[in-house]
């Protein structure tokens, strides 16, 4: 539940010390199918989420604050850009992950498009939360990989990523998103999980190719303090009905 005298970083960091786990839905606009936004938002407020994602490595539409506005007017969690790109910001959100591929050597991801985007995030009341974003192989090319230009981590060097995800901390992210990738056929192993999780002290978000309960609990019980599902939700808008009674319930 939205509760707007505390950040939504502050609030992600008391979930976490609590063991709370968060739960996101990722929405990408240009996969909105308009005529069915009431059902997607009925569906969204019987889930179990806790925030809403927004965002796409695309996002070709220019319906973003609309889609933010209609969501809000309906759905009382927070809202979260996750841009692929500075014209993805909208004012309409709650807070930008301010996001940084640190997985990767494309300066343009790493730290170029921050530069674009920081003069209109100045005009904006959105919470900037900096985001170490960590793109790991999932056994597929993935639409960040295709777009970033960057290759993902090797998914067995446990250390180098572990290593990334330390410096990002060390360079000031708030969080850690650790990512196999949209669609990705395999999600980020449980172990690696468990590594950053247990040598990192931000909050750990994980997406990427997790597409059933029992992804999102391993997930959680390897130290995920916040789970993505885009792709399974997407395509199924029950995929959340059986989740209940599995899932910790966030809502209050
Ligand atoms: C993508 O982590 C998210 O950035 C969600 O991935 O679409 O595979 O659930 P999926």
């Amino acid at each position: 539940m939205r509760n707007k005298d505390s950040t939504i970083y502050d609030q992600m960091r008391q979930a976490k010390s609590e063991k709370r786990k968060l739960l996101a839905i990722l929405l990408d606009p240009d996969k909105i199918v308009w005529e069915n936004l009431d059902n997607l938002i009925s569906k969204i407020n019987q889930s179990p989420a806790t925030h809403v994602f927004i965002g796409g490595s695309l996002v070709e539409t220019n319906r973003i604050d609309e889609l933010i506005i209609r969501l809000k007017h309906k759905i009382n969690l927070p809202m979260v850009l996750f841009p692929g790109n500075p014209s993805q910001i909208s004012k309409e959100a709650d807070a930008i992950l301010f996001l940084s591929l640190i997985s990767g050597r494309n300066s343009d991801y790493l730290i170029g498009h921050q530069v674009k985007a920081a003069p209109i995030l100045k005009q904006t009341q959105l919470e900037i939360i900096s985001t170490g974003y960590i793109l790991v192989d999932g056994g597929n090319e993935t639409a960040v990989e295709r777009v970033s230009q960057t290759k993902p981590l090797d998914r067995n060097n446990l250390d180098l990523v572990l290593a990334t995800a330390q410096a990002g901390e060390m360079l000031g992210s708030k969080l850690i998103y650790l990512e196999a990738g949209s669609g990705a056929k395999q999600a980020v192993p449980l172990e690696m999980i468990d590594l950053i999780s247990k040598n990192t002290e931000i909050p750990l978000i994980v997406g990427g190719g997790i597409v059933d309960l029992l992804g999102i609990k391993n997930a959680y019980d390897s130290g995920a303090d916040v789970v993505v599902i885009g792709t399974a939700f997407e395509r199924d808008f029950d995929f959340f009905e059986a989740a209940k009674q599995h899932l910790i319930e966030n809502k209050e």
